[in-house]
């Protein structure tokens, strides 16, 4: 199949879904198109079969607001135009479900029998968050409806979308996927990294995300501080976003500060996740939680919210354990008990890493794929 990939290029979720997805559908013979406004970061590699296509942007003065939503629509038109393209399958819906939707209408008008059909892929705060602001929702109501399949990436999604947008649309869920050889502790060579993070053998707990208020990053510094003074432990915190400055604030005024590690972005994630014991997802809102997904893969137990999806990744009392929403006390009461209990933290480490296989990226793939054949042949 030809496919192109809309998507956005930085280091949230949805992108990495669909560059990752891209990358292994080139692998299994497909020729694949990435349209976004920058080059995918997880793209950085010559993979053949893959081709990279930025959206262009106009400015003119009278432009006070950026129009990307048509300058996406008029690129995709053209990729599809002039490389013969099966299918579109966008990653997040707004505005790429839109201009999806608009690209296809153009086509269909220009060439009377184009059969381009589009693909969906809802991600989480597109629907659970942004989607539901009157200024978006009647459009993304009408451009889920409108495209030829929708996958969703938990069961939770599927339901919030059907009960907040009233879709009539069949929705299919596809979790998240990982890849289980890359996230795979036992091949991964961490050296002295660990000494280096920990060098008196502390446990090293760790949390990645974009730092968006959503994520509750505080609460994994206030979890780390009650943990702390039961285990000997450092924190490791990846990433960076809107949260950063308030979370190096709240760990100077704990005096915690000199036992954190703020990263920032980093592409070594699964080295990183390796050396750890414990991960910790307070989110106030996951979809499904694919960083929690990166860190079972490599045997790491997590620790997680209730909220949304993650229900059906992290099974509490097996892989990890399961609180509520700002539920500090408890979680940091699950942390010292795992990381106390040598026996108990070997079994939740294995659990994990199975669980995780159960989502490995050559199992969900297949179903991405059979869920193009599909769509292709309605
Ligand atoms: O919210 C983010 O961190 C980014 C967001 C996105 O769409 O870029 O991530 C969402 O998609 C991921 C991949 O499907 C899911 O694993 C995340 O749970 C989801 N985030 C939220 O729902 C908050």
């Amino acid at each position: 199949m030809k496919i192109a990939i809309v998507c956005y290029p930085t280091y949230g979720g949805s992108g990495v879904v669909a560059t990752e997805l891209g990358k292994y559908l080139a692998t299994r013979g497909h020729e694949i198109h990435f349209i976004s406004y920058a080059m995918p970061h997880r793209l950085s590699e010559f993979v053949d079969n893959i081709f990279y296509h930025e959206v262009e942007s106009y400015n003119y003065p009278l432009f006070e607001f950026p129009l990307y939503s048509i300058e996406l629509a008029s690129k995709i038109v053209e990729v599809v135009k002039y490389n013969d393209i099966d299918l579109i399958h966008a990653h997040y819906a707004i505005p790429h479900a839109t201009s999806a939707y608009l690209a296809r209408e153009i086509l269909k008008k220009e060439k009377g029998n184009c059969k381009i059909k589009v693909v969906t892929t809802l991600h989480g705060t597109d629907i659970t968050l942004i989607g539901l602001e009157p200024t978006f929702l009647p459009t993304m109501k009408f451009s889920i409806e409108q495209s030829d399949g929708v996958t969703a990436v938990s069961s939770f999604l599927k339901e919030k979308t059907i009960s907040s947008y009233k879709v009539e649309k069949d929705i299919e869920v596809i979790p998240n996927f990982i890849d289980t050889d890359k996230y795979n502790r036992e091949t991964i060579k961490i050296c002295n990294l660990k000494n280096h993070f920990a060098p008196n053998g502390e446990k090293i707990l760790a949390h990645t995300s974009n730092f968006r208020p959503l994520k509750r990053v505080q609460d994994v510094i206030k979890i780390f501080n009650k943990v702390r003074k039961k285990v000997n432990s450092k924190l490791l915190l990846i990433g960076d976003g809107p949260d950063r400055s308030e979370c190096e604030r709240l760990s100077r005024e704990l005096g915690i500060y000199e036992d954190i590690k703020f990263m920032g972005k980093q592409d070594s994630i699964a080295e990183l996740l390796s050396l750890s014991d414990l991960f910790i997802m307070p989110s106030q809102s996951e979809s499904f939680g694919l960083s929690a997904l990166e860190a079972m893969s490599c045997s790491v137990p997590a620790i997680t919210t209730s909220v949304g999806g993650l229900p059906e990744l992290n099974i509490h009392g097996e892989t990890g354990y399961i609180a509520e929403i700002g539920d500090i006390e408890r979680m940091s009461k699950y942390a010292i008990e795992l990381l106390s209990n040598e026996k108990k933290y070997k079994l939740f480490s294995k659990r994990a890493r199975e669980r995780a296989m159960e989502f490995s990226q050559e199992d969900i793939i297949r179903k991405y794929e059979k869920h193009y054949e599909t769509v292709l042949n309605s």
